[in-house]
């Protein structure tokens, strides 16, 4: 049903009804499209703020992307019509709309384009899909193939449904010179105020063909008539009847007539994406529109892509694992890091996380995250709820509602950072915030952290403030009114103290490392004092004194981030470990991962907040929230417990074997934010794994930065790289590349008889355990025994 092909770098799946959600995604720094195997698809393109150029045939609110999105007939999608003009039998591919079974099906993920190739009645249909680098435009090319032993006559109709554009003005008709269909519309709007800011919006959306059809539709109702989507009207009869669309859903289908030998091949390239005029569309087409634009971009695309696959490639005896590892998971990483989710306003959590993987891919990247985020800190010291990227962009949606975590994120991402590259000035540099106060970096993180540690964010137990959330943005009613804690932030603000406090250790200011260690000191004590319930830590206490996370909650009693990050942040001690990771063994571990807290919410609390309103398994009410279970993996590291880290990290990746493929519905080509939690519940158990298809979650960073700095145990510290590999205990052998501050390291692990972890580096052995001295350019050899 699915296989991978060529070391790992595509994944191709033979049927389309087995997974029918299943797709993949491509995007650049302006545009992104998600599509399904079987032709449904959801693109956006920034201008800046997010924007689409083919629509929902009805009125569409706008939102983010969101899980587990259905798909129904006029979804926007991008479909191919095949007709035999003798037997008049019609089918399509992928497989939308007309649902026909094909003879042969390959539905194939590349990490630079997407592709299918459907057999039918001796005719094979391959369709791919590319995108620019830079510009926004879905570069299509189809080709259509005899596979039969005579001549065929039939028709081709690529069918691209624009959707409804606009309830004030829109249109379509064919353009001669353009040699496509270009619909136009007005951005709906009301406020005049507003008028301005639609003036310079693309309005138009352009279907360009290569080559000239014979006929067209630019009217939906037109190609439908009185059929359905099954078998359009406008296909019964020999030629399309090359409407036009005067406020009447526009839409694009072409028909080209052909007559194929046997063996022979028509080849057809067609361009679809926004524009703001006919200037632009015909600039498009110029530049793209063509076998040599086509593979230009290809090239560019591929290395683009290319600069981002990251700095480890291992070799592992879990084959699957390797090709995640080698392939996709750094794609992912590259993805966010690169484009932001392609937002204006990224959450301040997950802009640094997001780039925060950067450090391993393009360390550059992550290090202006980190000045512009700091560049937007407020006096207090605090970190708004978002961080703002472009000019005249706006806090909307989740950041106009206050969330108290964002500093925490801040010395997270500097630490994965300088790790990776050693870069200490940074912390000298003097930045200027949009408030008008200036500060080095050092002093605005110590000003952050003394955020977290001061009472305007912590009660007189020392907990700390959660008002309308935190990391868990749907947790809004535990602490509204200003008193209500986080058990979570609470232990979190200690880990991060504590790495500020590594931190200053570094530059040898021992002063500051004193103060904010004995201030995570602290808030760890009145954790314990206040949180620790007997075998847990409790998830907060509400405005009204009501601590939940508890033994006696039926609902949500066990939480895993204020576990993963008592770990972390060291409010657990050995005593309290021992207790708490058989618990989350037994109440939170699933085959499909580890889940966020269970049992799952079935009734609205409204002490707790709308987490406890969504369906019961799914987002953050109980699912395998990919997110918390990545926390949760990186603190297992952290203690050496490599088994039950690399069993949490590998169920974040769907497969191999086909049962479990079929309940997750999705290629192993990426993480998504969650697989739906009630595994073992009566009523949930039977969606129990089933993938939210997004592929936006803050998951990645940690999930790679797991596999470099844990699994594989090459780490970056101040002086250089680490070696502290924590292999599964059934392994035996790994082989891994590693690149680090310009070098390249080969390593071999093995298991052997030693005692404790011997390296040889170039054949010598190594003096303690880190590589000191490292030189960019250089291949160093590195053979480490482990007990
Ligand atoms: O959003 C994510 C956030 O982007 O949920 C995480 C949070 O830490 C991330 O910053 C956990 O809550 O109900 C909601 O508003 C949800 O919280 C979603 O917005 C959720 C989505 O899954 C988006 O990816």
């Amino acid at each position: 049903m699915i296989r991978s092909t060529q070391d790992g770098d595509r994944y191709e799946l033979t049927d389309p009804v087995a997974m029918p959600k299943a797709g993949g995604f491509l995007w650049n720094q302006r545009m992104m499209i998600q599509i399904t195997c079987r032709g449904y698809a959801t693109a956006q393109f920034m201008q800046p703020e997010p924007a689409k150029y083919v629509h929902a045939p009805n009125l569409e609110a706008k939102t983010f992307m969101q899980p587990e999105q259905n798909y129904y007939a006029h979804h926007p999608g991008r479909f191919v019509y095949v007709k035999d003009e003798e037997s008049k039998e019609l089918w399509s591919a992928p497989y939308e709309p007309v649902r026909a079974k094909p003879d042969r099906y390959v539905f194939s993920v590349g990490k630079s384009d997407i592709s299918w190739t459907v057999e039918k009645d001796g005719l094979r249909l391959q369709m791919s899909l590319l995108l620019p680098t830079v510009d926004v435009a879905e570069l299509w090319t189809v080709k259509v193939t005899n596979i039969s032993r005579r001549k065929r006559k039939i028709s081709v109709y690529p069918y691209f449904p624009f959707g409804y554009m606009s309830w004030m003005n829109q249109e379509a008709e064919w353009n001669e010179e353009l040699c496509g269909i270009i619909a136009s519309c007005k951005t709906p709007y009301q406020k005049a105020e507003d008028y301005p800011k639609t003036k310079f919006l693309k309005d138009k959306t352009y279907f360009l063909c290569e080559r000239k059809p014979v006929a067209w539709e630019a009217k939906q109702e037109a190609f439908e008539g009185e059929g359905s989507l099954h078998a359009p009207e406008a296909l019964e009869g020999e030629q399309l009847s090359s409407s036009d669309a005067r406020y009447e859903t526009p839409t694009a289908a072409v028909q080209y007539r052909v007559e194929i030998e046997p063996e022979k091949t028509e080849e057809y390239r067609f361009l679809l994406g926004p524009a703001f005029d006919e200037v632009e569309v015909s600039h498009m087409r110029k530049e793209y529109l063509s076998e040599a634009g086509f593979a230009k971009v290809q090239k560019e695309y591929e290395a683009y892509i290319a600069a981002g696959s990251g700095c480890i490639k291992i070799d592992t005896p879990d084959k699957d694992l390797d090709n995640f590892v080698n392939n996709w998971l750094p794609r992912q990483v590259y993805y966010h890091g690169d484009v932001n989710r392609l937002t204006t306003d990224p959450q301040t959590r997950n802009y640094l996380q997001d780039n925060m993987g950067m450090a391993y891919i393009k360390p550059d990247v992550c290090r202006d995250a980190i000045l512009t985020a700091i560049g937007q800190q407020e006096a207090s010291g605090a970190m708004p709820d978002g961080i703002l990227l472009t000019e005249g962009a706006e806090l909307k949606y989740i950041n106009q509602i206050p969330h108290t975590d964002h500093c925490v994120w801040l010395p997270i991402a500097l630490e994965i950072y300088l790790s990776e590259t050693g870069d200490y000035a940074l912390l000298d540099k003097e930045v200027k915030s949009m408030h008008g106060d200036t500060y080095t970096v050092f002093e605005r993180f110590s000003r952050a952290m003394d955020w977290l540690l001061s009472s305007k964010s912590r009660d007189d137990r020392g907990l700390s403030y959660i008002a309308q959330g935190d990391w868990c943005d749907p947790m809004n009613m535990v602490g509204p009114k200003g008193v209500g804690v986080s058990g979570w932030l609470t232990v979190a603000t200690a880990y991060a103290v504590n790495l500020w406090a590594g931190v200053c250790d570094q530059i040898n200011d021992s002063g500051a490392a004193k103060k904010y260690r004995e201030g995570a000191r602290a808030v760890n004590e009145s954790a314990n004092k206040h949180l620790w319930d007997g075998d847990w830590f409790s998830r907060g206490i509400t405005d009204d004194g009501v601590t939940f996370g508890t033994k006696e909650d039926k609902e949500g009693r066990i939480w895993l981030n204020p576990q993963a990050w008592s770990i972390l942040g060291g409010a657990a001690s050995s005593d309290k470990l021992a207790k708490i990771l058989p618990q989350i063994d037994d109440q939170l571990t699933t085959p499909y991962g580890i889940l966020m807290f269970a049992p799952p919410f079935t009734a609205m609390r409204e002490d707790v907040g709308r987490v406890t309103q969504k369906y019961p398994g799914q987002g953050e009410n109980g699912s395998v929230y990919n997110h918390a279970a990545s926390f949760y993996a990186w603190a297992l590291y952290t203690i050496n417990e490599e088994d039950r880290a690399y069993s949490c990290l590998r169920a974040m990746i769907a497969g191999p074997d086909e049962e479990d493929l079929r309940a997750r519905g999705q290629l192993p080509v990426f993480i998504p934010n969650y697989y739906r939690g009630g595994w073992g519940i009566e009523k949930l158990h039977r969606t129990a794994g089933r993938s939210s298809q997004l592929f936006n979650t803050g998951t990645v960073s940690w999930a790679y930065r797991c596999i470099i700095e844990g699994l594989c145990g090459l780490r970056g510290v101040k002086e250089g790289l680490k070696i502290d590999p924590q292999l599964p205990k059934e392994w035996n052998k790994i082989k891994v590349t590693r690149q680090f501050r310009g070098a390249t390291f080969d390593v071999e692990v093995n298991r052997t008889g030693v005692e404790t972890v011997q390296i040889l580096l170039d054949e010598q052995k190594l003096d303690g355990t880190i590589v000191k001295g490292i030189q960019a350019g250089r291949t160093y050899k590195l053979d480490v025994q482990i007990p």
